[in-house]
């Protein structure tokens, strides 16, 4: 009887689960931007990421789902990098992760915590993701004990970037870098939609995460570093000047606007190979 030793494929539920600590994570490690890179010399290096920039540990099943969610415009060449060092990164941690890009169509001001909103709302669609990572482009983490999951209070993963001596710039700061739990974000009322241009958002999410009765995580300083890909102030980016007095409200204005008021167009969703590109509209200021 043949069946008795014709061994059936390995099935996905047969996997054991992956450590509680990755074998494959070493610490710190050197980032420096090779010039001439392509985006199809990155696609070649991973050629495990499946469609959509997805990818699940091949030898373990992993206990954690991590979706990272990108807002982006204009920032190819950041983007090309980031890619190159964050699929090796999170790799290395066995994760099962998907990242994402949630691309603003046209011309309008940037608008980044709006952005991010559409992101968790459209990756949740995907998938059950357990921890959203909110990321921006040009961040390269630089220590790989810098888990990509989430902890039981919103975290702020970025606290020391070479732009800042590797330091805090202030005790609240909490942009750049943060992870959160659906359940979090939800508690929340998720991020500001009204934040139009540079500056302020990042601290309306770290008075969000207060007002809702919640502490912030860290990592470590040894462990939460990151490079910073040199940039200019983008055009249609500009300061907000209006950032200071919608700081000031957010105590009157969190419950009313956020992710239960989010409105936008996806225009189109790709399953690019090495992330999942989301094109959407997201207006403009009222
Ligand atoms: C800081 C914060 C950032 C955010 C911002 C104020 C750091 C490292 N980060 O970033 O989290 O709070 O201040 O809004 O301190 N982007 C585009 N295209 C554009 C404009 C922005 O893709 O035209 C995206 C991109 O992911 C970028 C992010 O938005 O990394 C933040 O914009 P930035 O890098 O110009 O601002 P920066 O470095 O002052
Ligand atoms: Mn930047």
């Amino acid at each position: 009887n043949l069946s008795l030793i014709v061994k059936p494929a390995m099935r996905e539920e047969d996997l054991p689960f992956c450590p509680e600590k990755s074998p494959l994570i070493s610490g710190p490690f050197r980032v420096t931007f090779p010039p001439m890179l392509t985006m199809a010399e990155v696609e070649q290096k991973n050629t495990f990421v499946r469609a959509g920039g997805r990818y699940k540990p091949p030898d373990c099943e992993s206990t954690h789902r991590t979706a990272i969610i990108i807002p982006h415009r204009n920032r190819e060449h950041h983007l090309k990098y980031l890619l190159y060092f964050l699929h090796p990164f999170l790799q290395r941690q066995q994760l099962n992760y998907g990242i994402y890009i949630i691309h603003q169509a046209g011309n309008y001001t940037f608008n980044r915590a709006k952005l991010l909103n559409v992101g968790f709302k459209e990756a949740m669609k995907d998938e059950d993701w357990r921890c959203m990572f909110y990321h921006d482009v040009d961040l390269i983490p630089e220590d790989d004990r810098n888990l990509y999951t989430c902890d039981k209070y919103p975290k702020h993963a970025s606290i020391a970037m070479d732009k800042f001596g590797y330091k805090l710039p202030y005790k609240t700061y909490f942009g750049g870098v943060s992870a959160l739990t659906p359940e979090q974000y939800m508690k929340m009322n998720g991020f500001p939609n009204n934040y139009w241009g540079w500056g302020g958002e990042d601290d309306d999410i770290a008075i969000r995460v207060a007002l809702s009765g919640m502490l912030i995580s860290r990592p470590s300083v040894q462990v939460g570093r990151y490079k910073m890909i040199k940039h200019e102030h983008d055009k249609g980016n500009e300061e907000n000047p209006k950032r200071f007095n919608l700081l000031a409200k957010t105590r009157r204005t969190w419950k009313q606007d956020g992710m239960n008021t989010m409105e936008y167009e996806v225009l189109s969703k790709e399953f690019r190979p090495l992330y999942t590109n989301i094109t959407v509209d997201i207006g403009s200021e009222k």
